[in-house]
């Protein structure tokens, strides 16, 4: 006769799948959008993490839609090939050359190594760049930074398609100009633009820090507009994370529901904020 010992960690594990019923149920049918960031994506075992909870995501009912970044592959080759690259305000002065390579890079690169990776883990997932059925035009920012792009009509019907046929979407941050211009496209305003085009219920936007501080150096779990507008005029909230804090802004601003600001790198990020009581990194809503 075979006997069972049970071990606690099964029962932890039971235990968390029982914990997280209100959340599948609070979740089912929700559009979650999660910026997934070149200083998130880490090593392979990462990326298969992250594709991992992504397919656990969909298979639970949720709609994600991926809008990835891919900055330091970009410098990388960059720099391979001996063109200069500089950012000012924190986007990338992009002439013709270096558009060629960040496209190149994003929707070459970067996209099909996310789609394979969610394919990896049994999902179905389809890589495309804003670019793709015209769906996020741009206007220049700005002659000086050349061919960075501000998106000014997103058109997300594809992304309602490709979710109705049970397929994760995949998005480069590149734009459409209506002159037939390619413009490059910071991934978190990319992010940022198109859920609120889809009245995301959340934009997970997913970083290599744990979140937003406050003056203690403390992550805070939960914050309103307000007070985020608050910790920037103090200068708690400075630099990087700035660009962050201002797209989360956008995005509530533009019908989002939340945004949450967490660390890419740590395990199951994603489901730690979606299914459990613990929650990650920094939500902010109204
Ligand atoms: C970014 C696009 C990629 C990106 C760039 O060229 O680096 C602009 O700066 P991360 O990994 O999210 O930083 N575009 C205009 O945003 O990548």
């Amino acid at each position: 006769m075979k006997k069972q010992m049970i071990n606690r960690d099964w029962i932890a594990t039971a235990r968390t799948l029982s914990e997280a019923l209100p959340y599948l149920q609070r979740y089912t049918g929700a559009i979650v959008v999660i910026k997934f960031g070149g200083h998130a994506m880490g090593d392979q075992e990462q990326m298969q993490s992250f594709a991992r909870d992504i397919v656990l995501m969909n298979q639970v009912g949720l709609h994600p839609v991926i809008v990835h970044g891919g900055g330091p592959m970009i410098n990388e080759l960059l720099g391979k090939l001996d063109i200069k690259s500089e950012f000012v305000g924190g986007k990338r002065v992009t002439d013709e050359a270096t558009m060629e390579v960040v496209e190149m890079v994003l929707s070459g690169l970067v996209n099909k190594r996310i789609v394979q990776a969610i394919n990896g883990q049994g999902g179905r997932a389809v890589g495309i760049s804003g670019k793709d059925a015209n769906m996020m035009v741009c206007d220049p920012v700005d002659p000086a930074l050349g061919l960075v792009g501000h998106p000014v009509e997103v058109t997300p019907d594809v992304i309602h398609q490709m979710h109705g046929h049970g397929i994760i979407p995949v998005v480069a941050p590149l734009g459409a100009g209506r002159d037939g211009e390619t413009f490059n496209v910071n991934g978190d305003t990319a992010a940022g633009a198109i859920a609120a085009a889809l009245k995301a219920d959340r934009l997970l936007l997913l970083t290599d820090v744990a979140g937003v501080k406050d003056e203690s150096g403390e992550v805070v779990t939960q914050l309103s507009p307000e007070q985020v507008k608050d910790l920037t005029e103090k200068g708690v909230i400075a630099g990087g994370m700035i660009p962050k804090t201002e797209t989360a802004l956008d995005a509530i601003s533009g019908g989002v529901r939340a945004v949450v600001i967490l660390d890419g790198r740590a395990p199951n990020a994603c489901l730690l904020e979606l299914f459990t009581d613990h929650g990650a990194g920094s939500l902010i809503r109204d």
